[in-house]
């Protein structure tokens, strides 16, 4: 009896795992009401190399400078997500945070270690602030409770760590007996992309935002009036976080990718990273100093809400900007 050959095998394999995404149920949704929506397995070109020329193009107002600082987006490579996995629809809420809280008696790290997070103060004046930084802290006045602006059971919990993040992935893990836990970079932004090539899911153009994204807007530039030159001309209605699903999903289904809160992802983050990194599920540097957020946030200005741009902050930090989104592995 002869042997299939390598590519028939591979091809079998290949079906094999098609026909089994397929019986997979598209969307779930868990014990406390996060919705979870399957992404298939699939190949992507992860990163950009667009040029510092064609970003002065799009986005005129911005220092060129801005534009030769972004080498750990290079160089654009393939990556191959060989397994389908469940996203969180929607970034994680207040209300969701605050149900693992009840649930599981865990402390997040900003109540813990008495320093608080950081939030917004109409008066707080940055210049008086060691750092520059746009928020009022650290201060314990400020937690996943409270960022200084008002926020709904729906909108997304913000001023919670990595460590945070990754405390809630476990408790859901234990109590449902399933693998959850944060995205690879790589299952991120092939998650956001869904398909395109473009700066965003809704296109090159900052402007088509305005259907996708909650975003630094002339609606929030009134609160930072320093920087009004980078908002978004329009408004998208929220000068704070919106909430959760405000705005049209992507191909996958999934809101928010661009916009509202940054989302933590497992990565450590390298500048040299993509030049080496496997062709197969990626899972980012052995080790590290800072963990890479993605996506943007309200308060980020369009051209860092890019499909492949990379930012990142200690497991420690918490911030009036970032939140997170989890993913459940397929059985
Ligand atoms: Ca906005
Ligand atoms: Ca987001």
């Amino acid at each position: 009896m002869r042997l299939p050959t390598i590519s028939v095998l591979f091809l079998s394999l290949a079906a094999l795992s098609s026909y089994a995404e397929e019986q997979l149920p598209q969307t779930i949704q868990n014990r406390i009401d996060m919705q979870f929506v399957l992404v298939p397995a699939g190949e992507f070109l992860m990163g950009s190399d667009t040029s510092a020329d064609t970003f002065k193009q799009t986005y005129p107002q911005y220092e060129r400078k801005r534009f030769e600082e972004l080498s750990d987006e290079a160089p654009v490579h393939k990556v191959h997500i060989t397994r389908a996995f469940y996203l969180g629809q929607h970034e994680v809420t207040v209300a969701q945070f605050r149900q693992f809280l009840a649930a599981s008696a865990y402390q997040p790290e900003s109540e813990a270690d008495g320093t608080g997070g950081y939030g917004y103060n109409a008066d707080y004046d940055p210049k008086k602030s060691a750092r520059g930084d746009a928020f009022e802290g650290r201060n314990p006045k400020y937690s996943w409770r409270d960022p200084g602006f008002s926020q709904g059971d729906s909108h997304p919990v913000v001023n919670v760590t990595w460590n945070d993040a990754i405390a809630m992935c476990k408790w859901l893990s234990a109590v449902e007996g399933k693998r959850y836990r944060l995205p690879t970079e790589a299952e991120w932004e092939y998650a956001a992309r869904a398909g395109t090539r473009t700066q965003y899911y809704t296109g090159d153009d900052p402007q088509s935002l305005f259907a996708a994204a909650n975003i630094f807007d002339t609606h929030a530039a009134k609160n930072w009036e320093k920087w009004q030159s980078y908002a978004l001309a329009g408004s998208d209605g929220f000068a704070f976080t919106s909430p959760a699903g405000s705005f049209s999903p992507n191909a996958f289904g999934l809101y928010d990718m661009h916009g509202n809160a940054w989302e933590w992802t497992a990565d450590w983050h390298d500048d040299r990273y993509y030049a080496n990194s496997p062709a197969a599920d990626p899972q980012g540097p052995s080790s590290g100093d800072v963990k890479v957020r993605r996506g943007g946030s309200w308060h980020t200005w369009s051209f860092y809400a890019r499909s492949s741009y990379r930012n990142w902050n200690t497991p420690t930090t918490r911030y009036t900007l970032v939140g997170m989104r989890l993913l459940r592995e397929v059985d």
